[in-house]
C-alpha cells in the first residue's frame, strides 16, 4: 500500500475477499466494462451536455492519453476541484485509466485547503474550473502556483486564461499503451475529512474497499439501468460521489444529472425535465424543497418520476422528515455516513416511523459497531454511546497522520467517529449528538481548532475559541470568540483576514463575539473542549 497509509491487517483483506467484499475490480475495470455494456445509454448530462457511456469512456481515455503526454504518470497525486460538470467524471476516470489518484476538493475550498492538499500530497498537477458561483478559480491557482504551492501543470476546464485549457490536454486519438492497471488493494484516492485538528486529514481509499461501498449502497438503493441520479450536492462529496451516488449509478448502468447548485429552482426543473427518480441532499436544501414545493414557487413542479429522496449529512429532524412523502410523493431514506467509510442507511422498505426517527443500519454484514461510554466500555444496550466502528470499507488510518491515528483509531483497529448515537431494538442508529470539536454547518464540517488557529495568527489576537451556534436552518452556525491584544480588529477586518488566508467559504464564522476572558472552567487547567461547551452553553441561553 501507497507510504503513509495503514493497510488492513493480513487476515481482514483476507477475509473481505473471501465474503466477496473485496472483488480485485479497479475504477478503469469498471468504466471500461460498463462503456461496454451500456455503450449507447446515456451516463451524465450537464452544463448542456450529454455523454452516452461510450462517449464518457472515450473522452476519459483521450484525455488520459493527453495526461500522460503532459507529463502525468501513474502513482502520480491530482487535485481536483471541479463543481457539477460532466468534465469532473471525465476527468476522474481519465486519471484512473493513468493509475494516477484523484485528490477531491470541495468546490468551496480556497487557497488554504488546495495548497494543503497539493503540497501534502506532493501533487503533480491541479484542476480547477474557470468560474464558478462567484469565484475564479483560475486566479487562486495562479496565486498558489506563483507561491510554490501548486504544480506548474494547472488545468481549467472551461475558458483557462494563461493556464492550460483541459480541451487542449485532451489528445485527438487515445493511446492505450499509456494506460495502467493499478492493484486494487492500493489507493485509489483521496478524500478530505472534515476534521477536528488543525490542518484537514487526508482519507486514502482503495479500489476494493471503495468499489464494495458503492456497490453495496447501489444495491440497497435498488439502483438499475433505469436510475436517473440527480447530483445536487457537489458531486466530489463521499455522499453523492459514493452513497450510492454518481459512482453507484455509473456502476448500475443508470444516468447522473449534475445540478450547478441545490437550489429549489434549478434542482426541482431538472428532476421534471430529466425525470430523475433518485436524489441527495443535506438537511438544509431538504428544507427548501419542501417549502418550495409546499408553499412557494415551485408547487406545480411535476415531481412524479421521483421515488427517493436521501437525506444525510446532519441530523434531519424528525418533524422535517415527516413531510418528505406528503410534500415530495417520494421515499425517505436517511443516510449517515462519513467520508472515512461506514455509512448507515435506512432500508426502501422500513416502517415509516423508522424511516423518519432513525439514520438508518450499518450498509455491510461485515460493519463492526461498537458504542462505549468515555473508557471504550460498551454501554448498555439502546443508551447513548460513542460510535467506533471497523469494517470492510472504513480506513485504519489518515495519510500521513502517525500522531493523530493513535488517538483516532483503537489499538484493534476501530475508528472513533466522534459521533453520539443509541442503537434501538431493530439494529437502527440514532444520532444523538457528537463528542468530536466539530461544527456541522448543514453538512458542511467545520474543525473549531483549525479556524481557531487562523483566528489566531491574526496580530491583534490573544486567543480564540470557535464554537457551534444553534440554528434553525442549518443546525449549527459557526461562531468565533475572540480576545483582542488591545485594540480589537472590527468584525469585517478579522473576517477579511480570514478570507485572504484562503479559508473555506463554508469556515468563515457567522458570528464574532469580542470577550474580556473566556468563562472560567472552574478547573485550574483550561479544556479548550470544556471552554467551547461552556460558551455554546452560554450562547444558546443568551440568543
Ligand atoms: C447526523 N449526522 C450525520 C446524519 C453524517 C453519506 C452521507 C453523509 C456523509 C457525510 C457521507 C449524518 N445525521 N444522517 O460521507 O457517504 C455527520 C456525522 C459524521 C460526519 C461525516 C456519506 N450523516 N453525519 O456527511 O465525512 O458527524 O460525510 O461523522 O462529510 O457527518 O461527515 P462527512
Amino acid at each position: 500500500m501507497l507510504d503513509g497509509c495503514t493497510p488492513w491487517p493480513a487476515e481482514f483483506a483476507a477475509r473481505y475477499r473471501a465474503a466477496g467484499y473485496w472483488t480485485g475490480e479497479t475504477f478503469g475495470d469498471f468504466l471500461t466494462d460498463r462503456a461496454r455494456r451500456f455503450a449507447d445509454r446515456v451516463a451524465v448530462v450537464g452544463a448542456g451536455q450529454r455523454w452516452t457511456y461510450a462517449e464518457l469512456d472515450a473522452r476519459a481515455a483521450a484525455t488520459a492519453t493527453g495526461l500522460a503526454r503532459l507529463g502525468v504518470a501513474a502513482g502520480d497525486r491530482v487535485v481536483v476541484q471541479l463543481p457539477n460538470v460532466p468534465e469532473l467524471l471525465e476527468v476522474v476516470f481519465a486519471l484512473f485509466r493513468l493509475g494516477a489518484l484523484p485528490v477531491y476538493a470541495l468546490p468551496a475550498h480556497r487557497a488554504g485547503e488546495v495548497a494543503h492538499l497539493c503540497t501534502t500530497t506532493r501533487a503533480s498537477a491541479l484542476v480547477v474550473a474557470d468560474r464558478h458561483g462567484g469565484f475564479d478559480y483560475r486566479a487562486m491557482a495562479e496565486q498558489l502556483r506563483a507561491r510554490g504551492d501548486a504544480p506548474d501543470l494547472v488545468l481549467v476546464a472551461g475558458e483557462a486564461g494563461g493556464l492550460t485549457p483541459l480541451a487542449e490536454a485532451r489528445a485527438a486519438q487515445a493511446d492505450p499503451s499509456v494506460f495502467t492497471r493499478p492493484d486494487p488493494a492500493d489507493v485509489a484516492f483521496f478524500q478530505l475529512s472534515g476534521g477536528t485538528t488543525g490542518l484537514p486529514k487526508l482519507i486514502p481509499r482503495t479500489h476494493d474497499d471503495y468499489l464494495y461501498s458503492v456497490r453495496a449502497s447501489a444495491e440497497v438503493c435498488a439502483l438499475g439501468t433505469d436510475t436517473v441520479y440527480l447530483a445536487a450536492l457537489p458531486a466530489v462529496h463521499n455522499f453523492p460521489m459514493s452513497s450510492p451516488g454518481f459512482l453507484g449509478v455509473l456502476h448500475a448502468g443508470g444516468t447522473v444529472v449534475l445540478a450547478s447548485d441545490p437550489s429549489p429552482k434549478t434542482a426541482l426543473a431538472l428532476i421534471e425535465t430529466e425525470r430523475v427518480t433518485i436524489t441527495a441532499v443535506v438537511p438544509p436544501i431538504a428544507l427548501l424543497w419542501l417549502d418550495a414545493v409546499e408553499h412557494g414557487t415551485q408547487h406545480d413542479r411535476d415531481l412524479s418520476s421521483l421515488r427517493v429522496l436521501q437525506v444525510g449529512g446532519a441530523k434531519f429532524a424528525p418533524e422535517a422528515a415527516r413531510r418528505v412523502r406528503p410534500v415530495l410523493g417520494c421515499t425517505l431514506q436517511q443516510v449517515f455516513g462519513m467520508a472515512e467509510g461506514l455509512v448507515n442507511y435506512t432500508r426502501l422498505d422500513d416502517p415509516e416511523d423508522i424511516a423518519t426517527t432513525t439514520q438508518g443500519r450499518p450498509l455491510s454484514p461485515a460493519d463492526e459497531i461498537r458504542i462505549v461510554d468515555d473508557a471504550d466500555r460498551p454501554v448498555p444496550d439502546g443508551e447513548v454511546g460513542h460510535l467506533l466502528t471497523r469494517g470492510p470499507y472504513t480506513i485504519r488510518g489518515y495519510y500521513r497522520a502517525d500522531e493523530h491515528n493513535a488517538t483516532a483509531f483503537t489499538a484493534d483497529g476501530f475508528y472513533r467517529t466522534g459521533d453520539l448515537v443509541r442503537r434501538t431494538p431493530t439494529g437502527h442508529l440514532v444520532v444523538e449528538g457528537r463528542a468530536k470539536d466539530q461544527i456541522n454547518r448543514g453538512g458542511e464540517k467545520v474543525s473549531a481548532e483549525e479556524v481557531e488557529n487562523h483566528i489566531l495568527a491574526h496580530p491583534a489576537v490573544h486567543d480564540a475559541a470557535v464554537v457551534g451556534m444553534s440554528d434553525p436552518y442549518l443546525g449549527e452556525r459557526v461562531c468565533a470568540y475572540v480576545i483582542a491584544r488591545t485594540e480589537p480588529p472590527s468584525r469585517g477586518e478579522l473576517l477579511r483576514f480570514l478570507r485572504e488566508r484562503g479559508l473555506a467559504t463554508y469556515k468563515i464564522p457567522d458570528r464574532v463575539e469580542f470577550v474580556e476572558r473566556f468563562p472560567a472552567t472552574g478547573v485550574g487547567k483550561v479544556s479548550r473542549r470544556e471552554l467551547r461547551r461552556e460558551l455554546a452553553r452560554r450562547l444558546d441561553t443568551t440568543r
